[in-house]
């Protein structure tokens, strides 16, 4: 698939997608939505591609939301349908057995902080501003926006963000646990790629197996998700990349990883 609103790289195993629709603040239209897509496609069966970094061109916006521009054209069922579309994709993205940070470099509204939302962390520069200001459109989060916030920075927040539409600075998304961690504008791609690249040689079946029991443990009671763990762990033992990690740290020696998701 050629794509005409997002770039896709790949370098020493980590996959850089960046939206590039700066014109727009990188808005989403469905266009973009069908190519996130196929770079989840990508990624998901490339083992070269350990770990996806999404972030935004241009100096103002990681993702300023949906395209408004197109909700004029749709009707009530299309506009459901589109929601229903950007959720699975969503959905695919955080169901991606890599790890995927989102950096975000600026603007990060409602579809587009709904998007950081699904990579397993977010990182953010300090000119970074989050919100869901559907509100003022008249609207609600479409893209999954009210469940995964509440998840993540509690109802009550949640509600506060989604009903009064404000944007808050990166340091505040960071104290109320929506942000992993702020740096410098013109540090953020640099740390996060270097935290990416860390993450790149480490053991991809553990990191699948941590994120698939952190975010199944999350929608069950604390004995389940520990009895989910238990079972994890001892399956982890069967790798190759236990053996190696194991080995490499009593011949006091590096690990090479090398274990695949695909064979
Ligand atoms: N969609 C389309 N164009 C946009 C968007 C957007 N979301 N955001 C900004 N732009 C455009 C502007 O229209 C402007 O275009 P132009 O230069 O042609 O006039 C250009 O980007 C630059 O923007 P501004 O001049 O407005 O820049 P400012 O620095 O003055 O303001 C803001 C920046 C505060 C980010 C402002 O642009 C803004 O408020 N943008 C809209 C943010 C927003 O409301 N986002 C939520 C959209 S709704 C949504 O995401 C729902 C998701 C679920 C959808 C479900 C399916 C229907």
């Amino acid at each position: 698939m050629a794509y005409e609103n997002i770039l896709f790289e790949v370098k020493d195993g980590v996959g850089v997608l960046t939206f590039n629709r700066p014109k727009a603040l990188n808005a989403l239209n469905p266009a973009t939505i069908e190519e996130i897509s196929d770079v989840i496609d990508r990624v998901r069966k490339d083992d070269s591609v350990r770990v996806l970094v999404l972030t935004g061109a241009g100096e103002k916006a990681f993702v300023a939301g949906a395209d408004i521009t197109q909700f004029p054209k749709m009707n009530p069922l299309e506009a459901r349908a589109f929601a229903e579309r950007g959720q699975d994709v969503f959905a695919r993205l955080e169901q991606l057995p890599k790890p995927v940070i989102a950096c975000c470099n600026g603007f990060t509204l409602g579809g587009g902080c709904e998007l950081a939302m699904s990579c397993d962390f977010i990182y953010a520069s300090d000119k970074a501003r989050f919100g869901q200001p559907e509100i003022n459109l008249g609207i609600i989060p479409g893209f999954g926006g009210t469940q995964r916030l509440s998840r993540l920075v509690g109802r009550a927040r949640a509600k506060e963000l989604c009903m009064t539409g404000e944007m808050i600075d990166a340091q505040r998304a960071r104290e109320i646990g929506l942000v992993a961690k702020v740096f410098p504008a013109d540090q953020l791609l640099d740390e996060t790629l270097k935290v990416a690249s860390q993450l790149a040689a480490k053991s991809l079946v553990a990191l699948r197996t941590i994120k698939l029991v952190v975010d199944r443990g999350a929608d069950v009671d604390l004995k389940s998700g520990c009895a989910i763990e238990a079972e994890a762990f001892g399956a982890s033992f069967a790798s190759q990349d236990a053996r190696e990690g194991v080995a490499a740290f009593l011949e006091k020696r590096k690990p090479e990883f090398k274990g695949s998701l695909t064979s």
